[in-house]
């Protein structure tokens, strides 16, 4: 073991020869070589090849972490596996998503954070075999792991997110409205869908195409039945302020003269089987070969092929089945049918029964074809397997290094369903197949923080559900909550009911409707907390206990803090007209009923169960912070941002930051982006206001509404004068 200290907080330990997942972005040269190993919060062991790190956990002792994962914030009690999987049932007892998420924040009396920077499965049993033991398995020796010591949990968590990088950043629309759905197939439908928000008056900046607009699942290209005139359809819905976004999948169809099959088999750049030859799995489009993302240079020609579409105007993309996810192999599926076969005419009992369905249940995703699968690192042959968790990252890598060099100054929206940490630097994620189920909404709302602290900023869940059908009151709650997520789109699965949010009755259009321009009126600070956690290191989501020390707070598991003002506290229990919710300090209740309406109340400090009708959305505005509303419009790109409303909750002082920049391009990297500090102060019932702006902002006027927390409320009117210095 090699100890080394990167700052007095963080160790790193190395075992072995570890693989280079690139997953922490640090200069390796500033670090000090450590001759004795200091004081460890966990125990190290050997065994059979597995590293093991155990430490005992008192009753009280919170877990939290693990990113994309199933069960609540804090990870007591379950049983977790880092490989990143496609399993569209989200359901407890699981134990891996789509993500590899390998950071831990155990909060026991000395708190410290872990990261186990290790490419292949990592097993977590927190508290499950034993309710006071903390197991972490290694299915391997050769690993670095990082720790995190003194301080508070927020503070762990943000050594750990500097040692990452820079944070992807999207282009501004990407924080409107979206909507999709498996499938828009026809460029009729797709316009039909743009028309409809058009009529419907619902603001929305993007619009999905799913696999169908493929021809046969094939990655690049697109099917000229479906759509006659691709860039004129993309370019029409430009002009009406919609985006078209297709999915990208993994998988290569293999099919003589289609040009990405025959360049990456001639390159040699798909992953093999032990023979040497191109490996071969199904999904979609049936036999596929997976492109070596490990090699660079087959990261970079897949990258570039996304021009094929770049060059017809798209400038989003979602990148698919990147785990990657396997239907069956060929020996797997012949050895099944052979099982059929001798079964046939046979009396299966019980046993004899099940195992032939089960053989057949098995071909999807079964780990021994991942140990089939080779990657070809440095002239070595790699096992897949060994390197599992890096697949979907250097997918989403080689897209976002494609666009880049494609396009070098502008933003592209970009994100995946598998990752890892470091991802977070090249895309978002989107959390995968879940369903309409309210349950659903909560999981939502706990995985958020744990994926930020990854580093992965841009992320949200499928609004509305993907499996199953959803109701509108469903739709309402989960939207209520998504207007906060980063990502906030709606997607629904193959034969489910239509979940548009003008596909149900004409009241719950009205209220989708308010909700969404509530969701745009927040943009402009959505954005602004986005881009400051994402230039800095920091964090969009936190739970309550990464802000305020006492203990409720760490045992609220249902309410999240939104950047450095708000905190949500959604309803997501069918039927309920209202929630029970623990305030930590007084805050300032608005119950919106869309961009501007719904009353502003204090509410004291403590638990309250707050009512909240249908079409109210609770959102908290701390104490001494303050809130900046924007004009809605149909489209991010046509909001006025020239006039905006100020909320502010002033008991002494509040400031805020107020971050803008042109949204499209990467010039904010030298210095092309706005701020408008705001200061105010409260004494005796009286409020003060101090603006001072950088040039060239867009805001000319601020309207303030400013309320003390003995609820006096004063209203001010601000001209911003922008500082011909700055
Ligand atoms: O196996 O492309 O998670 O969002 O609609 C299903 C079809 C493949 C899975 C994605 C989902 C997408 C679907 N895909």
């Amino acid at each position: 073991m090699i100890t080394r200290q990167i700052n007095p907080q963080t160790l790193w330990l190395t075992f072995g020869t570890p693989f280079e997942t690139e997953s922490l972005m640090f200069d390796r040269e500033q670090t000090t070589l450590l001759k004795k190993t200091p004081s460890l919060p966990v125990k190290l062991s050997l065994e059979n090849d597995r590293l093991q790190l155990t430490d005992s956990l008192s009753d009280d002792t919170r877990v939290l972490g693990l990113g994309e994962n199933l069960r609540g914030m804090n990870k007591r009690g379950g049983i977790y596996e880092s490989f990143c999987t496609d399993d569209p049932i989200h359901t407890p007892g699981k134990k891996s998503l789509y993500g590899a998420h390998n950071f831990l924040l155990v909060e026991g009396a000395v708190p410290y954070g872990i990261f186990i920077d290790y490419p292949g499965k990592v097993i977590y049993d927190i508290g499950y075999t034993r309710h006071d033991q903390l197991i972490i398995t290694i299915t391997g020796s050769d690993v670095d792991i990082y720790l995190f010591q003194e301080g508070n949990l927020k503070e762990l968590a943000l050594a750990f997110r500097r040692l990452m990088g820079e944070s992807y950043i999207p282009p501004k629309w990407a924080f409107g409205f979206q909507q999709s759905r498996w499938s828009y197939r026809t460029s009729k439908e797709v316009e039909a869908v743009a028309a409809a928000f058009l009529e419907n008056e619902i603001p929305c900046d993007a619009i999905y195409l799913d696999i169908d607009y493929m021809e046969r699942y094939k990655d690049f290209t697109v099917d000229k039945e479906a759509f006659p005139d691709f860039p004129g359809l993309v370019a029409s819905l430009k002009e009406k302020g919609f985006r078209l976004i297709p999915i990208i999948d993994a998988g290569v169809k293999i099919e003589t003269d289609y040009p990405v099959y025959e360049e990456g088999k001639d390159r040699g750049y798909f992953c093999l089987n032990r023979k040497d030859e191109p490996f071969v799995a199904a999904v979609w489009p049936g036999k596929v070969h997976f492109p070596d993302f490990l090699n660079p240079e087959a990261r970079r020609w897949f990258g570039l092929h996304y021009q094929f579409l770049t060059d017809q105007g798209i400038e989003g993309f979602w990148n698919d089945m990147n785990e990657p996810s396997i239907f069956y192999t060929e020996e797997r599926l012949q050895q099944a049918i052979d099982l059929a076969k001798d079964s046939e005419g046979q009396n299966l009992d019980i046993d004899a029964f099940f195992h032939l369905t089960d053989t057949f249940k098995a071909l999807f995703n079964h780990p021994d074809d991942y140990k089939q699968m080779y990657h070809q690192v440095k002239g070595e042959m790699v096992n897949h397997a060994k390197i599992h968790n890096l697949y979907g990252f250097n997918m989403t890598r080689s897209a976002a290094e494609g666009l880049a060099e494609l396009e070098p100054n502008k933003r592209f929206l970009l994100f995946s369903r598998a990752s890892t940490v470091g991802q977070g630097r090249y895309a978002g994620i989107w959390t995968g197949d879940n369903h309409s189920w309210w349950e659903h909404i909560l999981l939502n709302l706990q995985m958020m923080p744990a994926v930020n602290q990854c580093g992965i900023l841009y992320t949200g869940a499928d609004t509305g559900g993907f499996s199953d059908n959803a109701n509108a009151q469903l739709m309402i709650r989960w939207s209520q909550f998504s207007l906060f997520t980063p990502l906030f789109r709606n997607h629904a699965a193959l034969h489910t009911r239509h979940q548009e949010p003008y596909a149900f009755d004409g009241a719950s259009t009205a209220i989708l409707r308010d909700v969404i321009r509530l969701r745009y009126a927040l943009i402009p600070y959505l954005y602004s907390e986005y881009m400051k956690a994402a230039k800095k290191s920091g964090l969009f989501f936190m739970p309550l206990s990464f802000e305020y020390s006492e203990e409720q707070a760490a045992l609220t598991d249902d309410q999240l803090l939104v950047g450095e003002s708000l905190m949500a506290t959604p309803v997501y229990r069918e039927n309920a007209r209202g929630r029970h919710v623990y305030l930590p300090e007084t805050m300032l209740l608005w119950k919106a009923t869309g961009p501007a309406g719904g009353q502003l109340e204090v509410v004291p400090q403590g638990h309250h169960y707050l009512k909240a009708d249908l079409a109210e959305t609770l959102i908290f505005l701390r104490k001494n912070r303050i809130l900046v509303l924007g004009e809605p419009a149909m489209s991010v790109e046509k909001m006025d941002l020239s006039t905006m409303r100020v909320l502010a909750f002033v008991d002494d002082t509040a400031s805020y930051v107020l971050y803008d920049d042109d949204g499209l391009t990467h010039h904010h990297r030298e210095g092309a982006y706005t701020e408008i500090h705001l200061t105010i102060t409260h004494k005796a019932g009286d409020f003060q206001v101090k603006v001072a702006a950088s040039s060239h902002v867009k805001v000319k006027v601020l309207k303030l509404v400013m309320i003390n927390a003995a609820g006096k409320q004063q209203e001010q009117v601000v001209q911003v004068v922008p500082d011909a210095a700055n």
